[in-house]
């Protein structure tokens, strides 16, 4: 068979497709209940919000309660080695304090995902150890894509929100394996002031490779890239008349 451009492409297409496929170690859009979680305290599945499907999970309920989803990561799921940890996010109420998002826990310890008071996004390595803030804010009362890249070969952790960096520190600790992935209150009080998650949605929840990541480039990129367009159109030699 002699490969022709279209063929050719959808050949590197496919076996693009097949790559992702195979990194993507758990997903849960949460379109079958809540079943795929171990414990589930004061959540529940709502038809009204969702990222994509139908459904999407419903944290905060009663008033004065932690609220969480959380899970064990089974021996099939575990990542082996750099890997991205993604969930969609709509916070609609918090008590007027920082609130953990989700986390992830090492036999080292966690890595949790936070918002300060002021919508700041940040992340936290322990309940009495003060979280590391990130420039960027969560915007609320809307679904935001929130990855986790946890990065061996760079030894860092990088958080990034709908593809822009909002942070990137340094990597503690020989972290692997993966023991459980949480959602929603961790922690209460301690360094960060922790407060409650009240109501929040979450959907579309991952673990996979780092093609995950599509991350957008810093801003003078974009600059310099559009800037060399012109100059490029400006000494691109003009067709022969
Ligand atoms: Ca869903």
């Amino acid at each position: 068979m002699r490969l022709t451009p279209f063929l050719l492409s959808m050949l590197l297409l496919s076996t693009c497709l097949a790559e992702q496929q195979s990194t993507l170690l758990f997903h849960d859009g949460f379109e079958h209940g809540l079943g795929g979680w171990d414990e589930a305290v004061d959540c529940s599945l709502s038809a009204a919000e969702s990222y994509s499907g139908n459904y999407s999970a419903r944290l905060g309920f009663r008033r004065f309660s932690v609220q969480y989803l959380m899970r064990r990561v089974g021996a099939e799921e575990q990542p082996t080695g750099s890997f991205v940890f993604e969930f969609h996010v709509k916070l609609v109420r918090s008590s007027m304090e920082a609130v953990t998002l989700a986390a992830l826990v090492f036999p080292t310890g966690p890595v949790a995902v936070a918002v300060s008071k002021d919508g700041r996004v940040s992340l936290g390595f322990g309940l009495f150890e003060p979280p590391v803030y990130g420039g960027l804010k969560l915007k609320r009362g809307v679904w935001v894509k929130v990855q986790l890249h946890i990065d061996y070969e760079g030894e860092r952790v990088e958080l990034y929100l709908d593809d822009e960096k909002a942070l990137e520190t340094g990597l503690r600790g020989r972290t692997l394996p993966l023991q459980e992935i949480w959602i929603g209150t961790i922690w209460l009080g301690g360094a960060g002031g922790y407060g409650m998650v009240m109501e929040a949605y979450y959907d579309d929840v991952a673990l996979g490779g780092e093609e995950l990541l599509n991350p957008k480039p810093p801003i003078n990129l974009i600059a310099a890239a559009a800037a060399s367009a012109i100059i490029g159109m400006e000494f691109m030699p003009l067709p022969p008349s």
